[in-house]
This record gives C-alpha cells, structure tokens and sequence, in this order.
C-alpha cells in the first residue's frame, strides 16, 4: 500500500466504452498509489443502473477519498437529494459552487453530509479562462462562505497558481485545497502542489494515456521532490 499520494484521479470516460468497466479497469491499475477519485457528470449520465456505483465505489480502496462532482448548484433541500444515492453507495465527497451562499444553501447540505460521514468541497475558482470573468472577481467572498460553512476542502486552479497562493493564505490550514487544470489544460505536475494545494485532481493525463499506472507513478514522484524541498 502507499501512502501520500497527492493525486486524485478524475474518471471522465471517453466515448463510445462501457463506462463502469472502463473506470474499473483504472482503479484496479492505480488504487494502491493515488489519494482517491473523482466521478461527475460525464459518467453519470451514461450508468446503465446506479447500482454500479456501488461496484465502483467497493473497487476503490476504503479509505479513498471517492468524490462526486456534480458542482451542485441549487437550494439546499435539493442538493440533499441530489447526493442521497451517491452516499448510498458508498461515495464521501461532494462538490458544490460556493457562490450560492451558505444560508438555506450549502449549510443544510453540509449538515446533511456530516450526519452521513460525508464531506463538502467548495468550488472558488475554476481552472478554463472563463472564470476570471466573474469568478476570480470573489474568491475572496467564496472563501468565506466555504469557511463559514465549515466545507472540508475547496477547489482552485493549478492553471493559475497564484489564486492558490492567496486562497492558502486566506484559509490557512482550515481547508483542503483540491486543483484540477493539470496536463492538458496546460498546468504541470507539482505545480499546484508547490503553489500550496493538498491534491492535485487529474484525469485525461492519467485516463488517456496506455500506462496509467505508469503515468502516475511518475506523477508520485515528481510530487514528492516539491513536498521534500517544501
Ligand atoms: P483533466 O485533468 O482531464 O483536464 O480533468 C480535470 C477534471 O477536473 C475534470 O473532471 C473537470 O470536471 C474537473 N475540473 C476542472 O477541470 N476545472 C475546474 O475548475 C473544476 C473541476 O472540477
């Protein structure tokens, strides 16, 4: 078993495999050395019967972090609903937008979660060009509700590390941060993790490549040189 991995794997399939044995064939490759995985939309849609996340969620070790990404958006009831089936079988982790507040919002789903062993991740930036246009705008303000709301970890991009400089500085050591944007949409490995991120969420370098276990042995490594020199 390793341990310390920094990477969470995010299951995106391709078009045109069986979506549960192509995620499966992945967690089976890589479990024993990454942090945890990431399914959204993109594999969701395509489930044949939900009954297979809980032959994915089994797949992956224990103690994998094993997120959802629906970047829930929405009233608070709702998004209760919305993460019922995923706690039932077997996944721990939700992603929601910050920017709908905290009251009536993300504070009755981060209670319903804490009732089930579940935690809450924040999105505070995005890692497209896209978010500098309203989104980079209050980061400062999505931090707050994300740290009022006792969210367990937040979500910023490695493609632009400085936002993960001044998100670190905001919220100390009161929230994980996660940070997609590695391999083809242009960050590096370690990049995100030198700038002060917890994890790193990476998927096409990973998924699409013949070796996945390969790529993220490779991965581990160049993460433990930054953390060593850190
Ligand atoms: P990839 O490494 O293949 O680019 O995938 C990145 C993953 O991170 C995708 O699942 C995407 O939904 C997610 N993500 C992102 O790319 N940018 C964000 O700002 C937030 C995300 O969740």
């Amino acid at each position: 078993m390793y341990y310390g991995s920094r990477i969470i794997v995010a299951l995106d399939p391709p078009d045109g495999v069986n979506v549960i044995d192509w995620c499966l064939n992945i967690v089976r490759e890589t479990r024993d050395l990454v942090a945890g995985y990431k399914i959204g939309l993109p594999l969701v849609v395509r489930l044949n019967s939900m009954e297979d996340l809980s032959i994915l969620s089994k797949a992956m070790d224990g103690d994998r972090l094993k997120i959802v990404d629906l970047k829930l958006a929405d009233i608070g009831n709702i998004m209760v609903s919305a993460v019922k089936p995923f706690i039932h079988h077997g996944f721990n982790y939700f992603i929601a937008h910050s920017f709908i507040g905290c009251r009536d919002g993300l504070d009755v789903l981060n209670s319903f979660l804490r009732e089930n062993n579940a935690w809450l991740i924040t999105v505070v930036s995005m890692s497209h060009r896209g978010s500098v246009e309203a989104m980079d705008d209050v980061v400062e303000k999505l931090l707050e509700i994300s740290v009022n709301t006792g969210a367990w970890g937040v979500v910023a991009p490695a493609t632009r590390p400085e936002i993960i400089r001044f998100v670190r500085k905001h919220i100390g050591s009161r929230a994980k941060i996660l940070s997609p944007g590695i391999g083809p949409q242009g960050a590096r490995p370690g990049d995100a993790l030198m700038a002060g991120a917890d994890y790193e969420i990476i998927g096409r370098m990973i998924t699409r490549s013949s070796d996945p276990r390969h790529v993220v042995e490779e991965i581990n490594k160049i993460h433990e040189s930054p953390l060593r020199e850190g």
